[in-house]
């Protein structure tokens, strides 16, 4: 049968064939990663039909969005509001930016040592493949790493509406101050694009809605401190991906749907591996849709993980926004009080991020910690030595991996990794 979002991706200048390919090869690994798990909750499937219509259905409600009047908002970071992105009537999707694609082409307009999630961006644009990118009546950048910072400028040209956000680098007064009138800046842009001014009832049911979203990931989160872990690592990660694309309202009632049943599978001591099998936590660099590879290799290996210290996990899910505001003022300093917590290694100096990851351990009961950074990720792989230490000082046994999109390595990292099991038997 024909696809029925040829047409679409057409009219969205996507290039076919390369598209084409890259759904297939998505399409194999996921079969091949996810839909071989055993004792998978029933309510993965939910998961398994957003990522089989990512490129589809998912789309195609973005586009009707569109037509209705909204705009479509994309992003590289979770500093980007959406509770005020959604006030102003639009819709924000995270950009794909886990798969190396069209690797020659960015080689031509980025050094070949920036790390793969920069890389990752300007292939989905250059290969023409992301049909989110495409659908964008803005892309947000944010200054966040160097290589973003200065890949933004680059991207800019390639981009129909690039929008740069300034970040602060350090948790002080003035870098606050500056948090706050960012937002605002972003407050303003949104309303002159979208035509619709942000009012104290909008933000108001916005901030419900996405600490709504929030609350049920870290609920789901909370249940894989249960011994036998009641949900693969794999599969959690893939919650917290979708995160990033789905309709907000559905994301939240289908993880509570999961949730549920995973209250069941503890009641019962129903697990996706054996109780006692070793308990790791991932920390570092984030790990967006389709980066499973270190997932996959630490689940095929012996161990389960129950955690990611991630923007694509706790970092960027464990703050709530204060609801009890009336005015936009006050919410508005809700939202920055918020995301003033977000402890990514961009900002000097971080202690909060250590202790974040202690306690995760603790209260996960994580018998080791993978600190994962990508090649050419300055600030984590720079914190992933004093991260060590502080771990170990705890003694909390510590794997640093350093690593890319690429598969070359997936034996060699499959041996430390093993190894390091081993160790915490
Ligand atoms: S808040 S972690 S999502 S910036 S891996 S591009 S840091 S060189 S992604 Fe991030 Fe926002 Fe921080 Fe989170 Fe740079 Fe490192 Fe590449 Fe990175």
């Amino acid at each position: 049968m024909d696809n029925p979002y040829v047409s679409m991706w057409q009219e969205l200048g996507l290039d076919l064939a390369a598209h084409d390919a890259l759904l297939n090869v998505l399409g194999k690994t996921y079969t091949d990663f996810f839909l071989t798990q055993k004792n998978r909750p029933d309510g993965m499937g939910y998961f398994d039909f957003v990522m089989s219509e990512v490129h589809g259905l998912r789309i195609k409600e973005l586009l009707d969005e569109k037509s209705a009047g909204r705009k479509i908002i994309g992003s590289y970071c979770v500093f980007v509001p959406e509770e005020i992105v959604l006030a102003a009537n639009a819709t924000l999707v995270g950009l794909c930016s886990g798969a190396d694609f069209a690797m020659e082409a960015v080689e031509r307009l980025q050094p070949r040592n920036t790390c793969a999630l920069i890389k990752s961006f300007f292939g989905f644009k250059l290969g023409k493949v992301c049909p989110y990118l495409e659908s964008a009546d803005m892309v947000v950048g944010e200054n966040t790493c160097d290589g973003k910072k200065k890949a933004y400028e680059t991207l800019d040209s390639l981009v129909k509406n690039l929008y740069v956000m300034d970040l602060p680098q350090v948790k002080s007064e003035q870098g606050r101050v500056l948090l706050r009138a960012e937002y605002d800046r972003f407050k303003t842009a949104l309303e002159a694009l979208t035509g619709v001014a942000v009012t104290a009832e909008s933000l108001k049911t916005t901030i419900r809605t996405v600490n709504a979203k929030r609350a049920a990931i870290h609920r789901l989160s909370s249940l894989r401190k249960a011994d036998p872990a009641p949900i693969s690592g794999m599969d959690a990660l893939l919650a917290n991906q979708v995160f990033f694309y789905d309709n907000p309202e559905r994301f939240t009632t289908s993880v509570n749907k999961i949730c549920d049943e995973l209250e069941r599978r503890i009641a019962e001591k129903e697990g996706v591996f054996p109780a006692k099998t070793p308990r790791i936590l991932i920390s570092g660099c984030p790990q967006a849709v389709p980066n499973w590879k270190l997932p996959y290799i630490v689940e095929t290996s012996g161990a389960v993980i129950v955690g990611e210290e991630s923007c694509v996990g706790e970092r960027g899910t464990r703050n709530l926004t204060e609801e009890t505001g009336d005015t936009v003022e006050a919410m508005m300093e809700a939202v920055v009080d918020r995301y003033f917590k977000v402890d990514c290694a961009i900002f000097t100096p971080n202690p909060e991020r250590t202790a974040h990851i202690e306690e995760m351990a603790k209260d996960y009961n994580a018998d080791g910690v993978i600190h994962y950074g990508l090649q050419f990720c300055q600030p984590y792989l720079m914190e992933s030595f004093p991260v060590e230490r502080a771990l170990e000082e705890k003694n909390i046994p510590t794997l640093r991996i350093e690593t890319d999109y690429g598969m070359e390595d997936v034996g060699q990292l499959k041996t430390r990794i093993e190894a390091f099991i081993e160790q915490l038997r």
